[in-house]
C-alpha cells in the first residue's frame, strides 16, 4: 500500500514514488533541487540533522531521547554476521548457464535436458583457510560454489578447484579445519598451512596424500579465478524417467585455459594487491570479456563402478579423464557484478543438499556429512531458518509454496487459515499439495549391511593416485611441488613432523622424497611410514592433470604491463596497444609518476600505476619502453630494478627497446643472461612476434637457471 509520508514537511519536501524491496509502493520526499531522497530513520521518519547528536547545551551530555542517534548506533553495532567457518573470504558473481546437449537418457532434470534453456546462476569463489580479511593469493584450495536457479528449484554444486579432498569421512572435517587454520593458542599463522598443526594432522592422516600433491602443486596458487577448473568432487547420481540411475561427476572447464603463478610471485602479489583475484574478475567483466566455462560430466554406471581400480565413493580419488572422458553438455558465463557485497556474496548460502528432480546423491561418506553441515551452518551464520527468504537464496526460476512458517525475520508469510497437510480446505494458491509425478524422488537404491563405525577396505589405497598425479606433471611442475613441500615443512618446528611427511612421500615417488629430504637438510632419508596397501606403479600418467602441458596458445585474457618514461617512442606504444587489443588481452601503463609520461611525439599517455604501485608480479608479461634519460633514472630506482628482475626471475617474457638496456643491466641481467624470453622491439612486426610468443606465458627453462644462480 502506498502511504503518504513527509507531507507534514510542507513546501520544503517534494514527493515522489518508490518501490521498496518487498514490493509495496510508497512515496518519497526529495530534498528540493538535490535529486536525492530525504534521509530517514528505519521507521521512515525524516531526519533534520545527521551530524550532531541531541545534547543539553552546546557542551553538555547527550540525551537518551535522541532516537535517531540510538537507532543508528544500535544498527551499526550489529552489522557483522559470523564469517564462514571455512571459505570466509569469497567473491561472488552472477552468470547464466546454457545447456548445449541433452542428458535426457540419464536424467529428468530440466536444466540438463532442455537444450538452449538459459538458467540464471550465482558463483562464489573463495579461499578456504584464511579469514575474511586475508589475502587472495594464499596457497590454498579455491572454492567454486555454483547455485543454479532452475525451473525446478535451486541446484547447488558446492565445488572446489581441486577434484579430490583431504579426508574420506565428514567426521574428520572439524579436525582438518582446526589443524589447517590458525593455531589456537597464538591465533596465527593466517591463511596458510605452513605450520606444525596442519602437517602433524596430515602426517597422521595418510588418506590426505593425494590431495596434498594437488595443494602443493600450482593448482593452489591460481593466476586468476578465470583460469581455474571446478570439480563437484563426489560421485553424484543422475536419475532418468524410468527411475534408473547412473553415477556422475561434475566438471567446470575454463574456456580461457588454465594458469597459475609462481610461489615467489604469490608472496609478492599478496603485498602489492591483496585483492588480486577479485579485482581481476571485476575488471574482466567491466572490460567486456567475462569469463566462460564449459560444463562437463563424467557419466558411468554401476558396472564401471564395480570394476574401477578404486572406490567411486571415495572422495580422495578421481576417475582419470582418459578413462571416462568429460562430456561437455553446457556452458556458463559469469558476466554480472553483484549490486551489494553483503546482500549477495556474504548472505548467499550454498547447501550440497540442494538438488532438483533427476539429480541425487551417492553414499560417499563425505557428501553424506556435508548434506547435514551446510544447512546447519546457515542457521548460525544467517541467524534464522528463514535464510531462504533472502533474495540471493530464494528460488528465482520457479514458484514455491509450503507450510513452513514463522521464525526470526519471516519475510514470506502464508495467507489464510490453512497451514497443515492433509487438510480439507478448498484448493487454491495458499493450499499447496505434493505431486507424486513431478516431485523429487530419491533414487531407490537397495542398501543392506551391519550398523558399524567402519572404513571400507576399498578406501585403503592412499598413494597410487598421489603418484599418478605426480608423474602426470611436467618437470617444472614437479619441481614446484618439491619446492612447495620444502617451503611448508621448513616452517614446521618439529623435525619428526617434517620426517613423517617424507616417510609418506617415499610411497609416492623416490626422487620427490629425496629432493624434499635434501631441501630440508635431513641427515638421512626417513623410513617409509607403514602403508595399508602397496602403491600401484602401473597407473599411467594422465595428461589432463597438468596445467603446463595444456597451457593456452594465445595471450587472450592476459595482461601486459608497459613501463614508460618521458620521451618513450609513441609509434611503438601505439603498435603495442593495437596488438594487445587484437590478441584479446589488456594492458596497463606504469610510469615513474602517476600523471603519466610525455612521449617522443609530444603526446601524453596516462599511467594506471606509479612504478612502486605496479610491480611486474601483477602482469603476465612486461615491456620496457624507456628513453635514455628515463632508463638512466630508473636504473637508480629500487622498485624499477625489482620490476625487471622479478619479471626475469618469474620466467616472464620481457619486450624492450635498446634505450631500456641500462635498466635491464642495473636489474642484474647481464649479457650472458639475455635469453630468447627477452625480445627486442623495433617495429610493428617485432611487436606482433613478441605478443605471439607471450601466448606461451612463461619461459620455464629460465626458472631452472635462476634457481641455480640463486643457489
Ligand atoms: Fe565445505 C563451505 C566446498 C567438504 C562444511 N565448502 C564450503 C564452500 C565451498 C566448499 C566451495 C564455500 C561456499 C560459499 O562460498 O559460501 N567443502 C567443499 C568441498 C568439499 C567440502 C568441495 C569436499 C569435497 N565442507 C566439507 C565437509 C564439511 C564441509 C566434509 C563438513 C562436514 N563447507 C562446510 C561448511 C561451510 C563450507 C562449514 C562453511 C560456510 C558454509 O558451509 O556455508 O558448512
Amino acid at each position: 500500500m502506498a502511504q503518504k509520508i513527509g507531507q507534514e514537511k510542507g513546501a520544503a519536501a517534494q514527493v515522489g514514488t518508490f518501490e521498496t524491496e518487498t514490493g509495496s509502493g510508497g512515496e518519497l520526499h526529495q530534498l528540493p533541487g538535490s535529486g536525492s531522497p530525504v534521509l530517514t530513520t528505519q521507521q521512515g521518519v525524516p531526519v533534520a540533522d545527521d551530524q550532531n547528536s541531541l545534547r543539553v547545551g552546546e557542551r553538555g551530555p547527550t540525551l537518551l531521547e535522541d532516537f535517531h542517534f540510538r537507532e543508528k548506533i544500535f544498527h551499526f553495532d550489529h552489522e557483522r554476521i559470523p564469517e564462514r567457518v571455512v571459505h570466509a573470504r569469497g567473491f561472488g558473481v552472477h552468470g547464466t548457464f546454457t545447456l548445449t546437449e541433452s542428458l535426457e537418457e540419464f536424467t529428468t532434470a530440466k536444466i540438463l535436458t532442455e537444450v538452449g534453456e538459459k538458467t540464471p546462476m550465482f558463483v562464489r569463489f573463495s579461499t578456504v583457510a584464511g579469514n575474511k580479511g586475508s589475502f587472495d593469493l594464499a596457497r590454498d584450495v579455491r572454492g567454486f560454489a555454483a547455485k543454479f536457479y532452475t525451473k525446478e528449484g535451486n541446484w547447488d554444486i558446492v565445488a572446489n578447484n581441486i577434484p579430490v579432498f583431504f579426508i574420506q569421512d565428514a567426521i574428520k572435517f572439524p579436525d582438518l579445519v582446526h589443524a589447517a587454520k590458525q593455531e589456537p593458542d597464538r591465533g596465527f599463522p593466517q591463511a596458510q598451512t605452513a605450520h606444525d598443526n596442519f602437517w602433524d594432522f596430515i602426517g597422521l592422516t595418510p588418506e590426505s596424500m593425494h590431495m596434498i600433491m594437488w595443494t602443493m602443486s600450482d593448482r593452489a596458487i591460481p593466476r586468476s579465478y578465470r583460469f581455474m577448473e571446478g570439480f563437484g568432487v563426489h560421485s553424484f547420481r543422475l536419475i532418468n524417467a524410468e527411475g534408473k540411475a547412473v553415477f556422475v561427476k561434475f566438471h567446470f572447464k575454463p574456456r580461457q585455459g588454465l594458469q597459475s603463478v609462481l610461489w615467489n610471485e604469490a608472496v609478492k602479489i599478496n603485498g602489492a594487491d591483496p585483492d588480486f583475484h577479485r579485482r581481476d574478475l571485476w575488471d574482466a567483466i567491466d572490460l567486456g570479456s567475462p569469463p566462460e566455462w564449459d560444463f562437463g560430466v563424467q557419466i558411468f554406471d554401476d558396472d564401471f563402478a564395480d570394476n574401477f581400480e578404486f572406490d567411486v565413493l571415495d572422495p580422495t580419488k578421481i576417475i582419470p579423464e582418459e578413462q571416462v572422458p568429460v562430456r561437455i553438455v553446457g556452458r556458463f558465463v559469469l558476466d554480472n557484478h553483484v549490486d551489494n557485497f553483503f546482500a549477495e556474496t556474504e548472505q548467499v548460502a550454498f547447501c550440497t543438499q540442494n538438488v532438483v528432480p533427476g539429480i541425487g546423491f551417492s553414499n560417499d561418506p563425505l557428501l553424506q556429512g556435508r548434506n547435514f553441515s551446510y544447512l546447519d551452518t546457515q542457521l548460525k551464520r544467517l541467524g534464522s531458518p528463514n535464510f531462504t527468504h533472502i533474495p540471493i537464496n530464494a528460488p528465482k526460476g520457479c514458484p514455491f509454496h509450503n507450510f513452513q512458517q514463522d521464525g526470526h525475520m519471516a519475510m514470506r508469510n502464508p495467507k489464510g487459515r490453512v497451514n497443515y497437510e492433509p487438510n480439507s480446505w478448498a484448493a487454491g494458491e495458499n493450499n499447496p499439495r505434493a505431486d507424486p509425478n513431478t516431485g523429487y524422488r530419491h533414487f531407490g537404491e537397495e542398501v543392506n549391511g551391519r550398523k558399524a563405525q567402519v572404513r571400507s577396505e576399498t578406501f585403503a589405497d592412499h598413494y597410487s593416485q598421489a603418484r599418478q598425479f605426480f608423474i602426470s606433471q611436467t618437470p617444472i611442475e614437479q619441481k614446484h611441488i618439491g619446492d612447495a613441500l620444502v617451503f611448508e615443512l621448513s616452517k614446521c618446528e618439529r623435525i619428526d613432523i617434517r620426517e613423517r611427511i617424507v616417510g609418506h612421500l617415499r610411497h609416492i615417488d623416490q626422487t620427490l622424497a629425496t629432493v624434499v629430504a635434501d631441501g630440508l637438510g635431513l641427515p638421512a632419508l626417513p623410513e617409509p611410514v607403514q602403508a595399508a596397501v602397496p602403491t600401484r606403479t602401473d597407473l599411467p600418467p594422465s595428461p589432463a592433470l597438468s596445467i603446463v602441458a595444456r597451457g593456452p596458445e594465445s595471450f587472450a585474457g592476459r595482461k601486459l604491463g608497459i613501463l614508460v618514461s618521458d620521451e618513450a617512442p609513441a609509434k611503438l606504444l601505439k603498435a603495442l596497444v593495437a596488438g594487445v587489443k587484437a590478441a584479446g588481452a589488456v594492458y596497463e601503463i606504469i610510469a615513474p609518476k602517476i600523471a603519466g609520461a610525455t612521449l617522443d611525439d609530444g603526446s601524453q599517455v596516462e599511467a594506471k600505476q606509479k612504478i612502486d604501485g605496479g610491480p611486474s608480479v601483477l602482469y603476465d608479461a612486461v615491456v620496457l619502453l624507456l628513453a635514455p634519460d628515463g632508463a638512466a633514472q630508473l636504473a637508480l630506482d629500487k622498485t624499477a630494478k625489482d620490476f625487471v628482475s622479478d619479471a626475469y626471475a618469474h620466467a616472464k617474457f620481457i619486450g624492450y627497446i635498446e634505450d631500456a638496456l641500462p635498466l635491464i643491466d642495473a636489474a642484474g641481467i647481464g649479457e650472458a643472461d639475455m635469453d630468447e624470453g627477452l625480445i627486442l622491439l623495433s617495429n610493428a612486426e617485432t611487436v606482433a612476434g613478441f605478443l605471439k610468443t607471450c601466448g606461451a606465458l612463461r619461459l620455464w627453462e629460465r626458472e631452472y637457471k635462476v634457481d641455480l644462480d640463486a643457489a
